[in-house]
């Protein structure tokens, strides 16, 4: 197997996590970090350029020292410089830096002054006390490491979807390639039902050649070991770990088959119960009639559900909570889709921590067919960031204003602004009415109490320039815990003040959650779909936001940035907390147009 370009990414990100450890120069560890960074990027892979005896020197942060380990590594899979570093250094120091909120400085103190060399062991010393007399760590911020492997441990093997998801793509892709014949293949399970994380992938396709399916499904490339291979179903791990099952339906027992696997395994008990009381019962091959015994089959989900009297569910909707009962009343949402988004409002560039030019940045929301979107690099105090300064905003405004004529979407200017630990903004009053979109967002001092997180995030939502809070709850995914505070006073204080809230649909995020976003949603506060992107690819991720949206039942109408450019405008142009009229104007339905 070739090595990836994520595993060359992976060496050189490690080879400048060990320099750091031992303290070398901080040249030398920017390299290997940019050179990870780069590497990662790259669209084609190093193995091949290699083999094709390309000069790597000519990428970007590749110089020859890097150039020439990544030939070693890729001839010889080994890196000797690499294993001597890491015959230097502390077993199981690597392991400690993966905790997240514990850097290579701070992985090497826990090694050498604790003597710990594990993740479990740094989780019992956090609750132990003695984590917290370590130099320039304390109590709080030994209890914040203790919840971040605690996030970790309750993903419990799951995978985020936004890892998820695109092994599944490249499966099916595969799979359609060696087996044209395929009919029909769809994800189902969780996955189907857009779920945060992922247990396993289920796959289900109809085709004239069943056995051909699971017969390529063994042999592709990327699959590593095989759990069962039978005629019904195929079951597989792949290289990063994921297992898939595969299931290949009869076309005229389709859409049972199809509903069946979807689940979720509440949703069945549900309907299966509801299913009973008209005696009929309910399996992956059709419905029963319980006195007769006859099995009629469904060749799609829309029949199968129209036969027991419902409306067919949007697979989002299937927790087995409210969605048979608002079926049952014809009550059942007509839920937002990603081509309802007119503007992405949370977009980052070089000038602080993005990748791409703002040209760029510009272009990639026009090719998603945008109205608007807003510029919103971060601001000043968040220096690792390289966050703005009033001076390099002020030229970013003017800046902006003159690619406007360049352009036919609308470039509005915006800050993802600091909220300080105070609750304050991270910029003067003067400089954020300036600005047509401000989103606030926490990113420091998350390890505050309740009470005073709560404070703040209330202070930040009263300013009358805050457009939009970002990443509410400042949750990573299986990495960090979400902040404390008082979710219903929040969400109260948004409503009253019309300022809207963001589903940052950035996987490693999302952020509000569905249940959050639900409540949110029922509060009528705006809600708004954002990318976050720091890549001009990353506006594409905006699907995983609208899945969270579709997942606390919102319409088009509960989405902000599914409003014309003109109403946006109208919107943002209202102050607050009078621009609620706008909103609510269109959400029930009364706007004039
Ligand atoms: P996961 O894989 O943990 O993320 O969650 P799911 O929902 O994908 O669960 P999985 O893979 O075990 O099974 C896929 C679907 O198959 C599940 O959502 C519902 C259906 N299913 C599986 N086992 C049962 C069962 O014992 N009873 C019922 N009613 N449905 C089941
Ligand atoms: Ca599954
Ligand atoms: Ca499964
Ligand atoms: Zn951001």
């Amino acid at each position: 197997m070739a090595l990836t370009n994520e595993q060359i990414a992976e060496l050189f990100e490690n080879m400048g996590s060990l320099l750091e450890m031992k303290g070398d120069t901080v040249f030398k560890i920017r390299a290997y970090q940019r050179a990870a960074r780069t590497i990662e990027q790259l669209s084609s892979p190093l193995a091949t350029a290699v083999e094709n005896g390309e000069d790597l020197t000519k990428i970007p942060g590749v110089g020859k020292a890097i150039s020439e380990k990544i030939a070693e590594y890729i001839s010889t899979g080994r890196v000797s410089a690499y294993e001597r570093l890491v015959e230097e250094l502390p077993s199981g120091v690597l392991d400690l830096k993966e905790i997240p909120g514990v850097g290579p400085k701070m992985a090497m103190a826990i090694s050498q002054q604790l003597g710990i060399s594990t993740v479990d062991g740094v989780a019992e010393a956090a609750a132990d006390g003695r984590l917290a007399t370590l130099p320039r760590m304390g109590k709080r911020a030994a209890e914040g490491i203790l919840r971040h492997i605690n996030a970790f441990k309750e993903m419990g093997g799951r995978t985020p979807i936004g890892e998820a998801l695109p092994v599944a793509e490249e499966v099916m892709n595969a799979l359609r390639e060696q087996c044209p014949e395929i009919d029909q293949l769809f994800p189902v399970g969780s996955l189907r039902r857009w779920e945060e994380t992922i247990g396993d992938i289920d796959l289900i396709g109809t085709s004239p050649n069943p056995e051909s399916v699971g017969d390529a499904l063994v042999a592709l490339p990327m699959v590593k070991d095989v759990l069962v291979h039978g005629p019904k179903k195929t079951s597989v791990v792949v290289e990063s770990g994921i297992q898939i099952d595969l299931r290949i339906a009869e076309p005229e027992a389709f859409g049972a088959m199809l509903q069946y696997f979807t689940g979720s395994q509440q949703h069945n008990i549900r309907l299966r119960d509801f299913a009973n009381r008209q005696g009929l019962s309910l399996n992956e091959y059709g419905i029963t009639n319980t006195e007769t015994g006859q099995v009629e089959e469904f060749a799609d989900e829309e029949t199968f559900y129209a036969r027991l009297g419902l409306p067919w569910m949007p697979p989002e909707l299937r927790t087995g909570l409210y969605e048979v009962d608002s079926g049952l009343e014809g009550m059942l949402p007509e839920l937002v889709v990603a081509t309802d988004l007119k503007g992405d409002l949370h977009l980052h560039s070089e000038w602080s921590d993005g990748n791409d030019s703002i040209e760029l940045m510009v272009e990639a929301a026009a090719a998603q067919g945008y109205e608007y979107m807003a510029l919103t690099d971060h601001s000043q105090g968040l220096g690792v960031a390289n966050g703005l300064t009033v001076k390099r905003l002020e030229s970013q405004i003017s800046l902006l204003r003159e690619m406007q004529e360049k352009y036919d979407i609308t470039i509005l200017c915006g800050s993802e602004c600091d909220i300080r630990a105070s609750g304050e903004m991270d910029f003067p009053d003067e400089m954020l009415a300036q600005l047509d979109v401000v989103v606030a967002s926490v990113h420091s001092a998350m390890g505050q109490d309740q009470a005073t997180m709560t404070a703040r995030m209330i202070k930040a939502i009263e300013h009358p320039s805050v457009t939009i809070i970002g990443h509410l709850t400042t949750r990573l995914l299986g990495q960090r815990e979400p902040v404390e505070f008082d979710l219903e006073a929040v969400l109260q204080a948004a409503r009253d003040t019309g300022t809207a809230l963001e589903i940052n649909a950035s996987p490693e995020r999302l952020d509000l959650r569905d249940t959050h976003a639900y409540r949110a949603r029922e509060m009528g506060i705006p809600l708004v779909i954002n990318t976050d992107s720091h890549h001009h690819t990353h506006l594409d991720k905006r699907r995983f936001g609208v899945a969270v949206a579709r997942r606390a039942w919102c319409r088009p109408e509960d989405i902000l940035n599914t409003m014309s450019g003109e109403e946006f405008l109208k919107f943002i142009r209202t102050p607050k907390p009078n621009r609620l009229n706008v909103f609510d104007a269109r959400r029930n339905g009364t706007a004039q147009s």
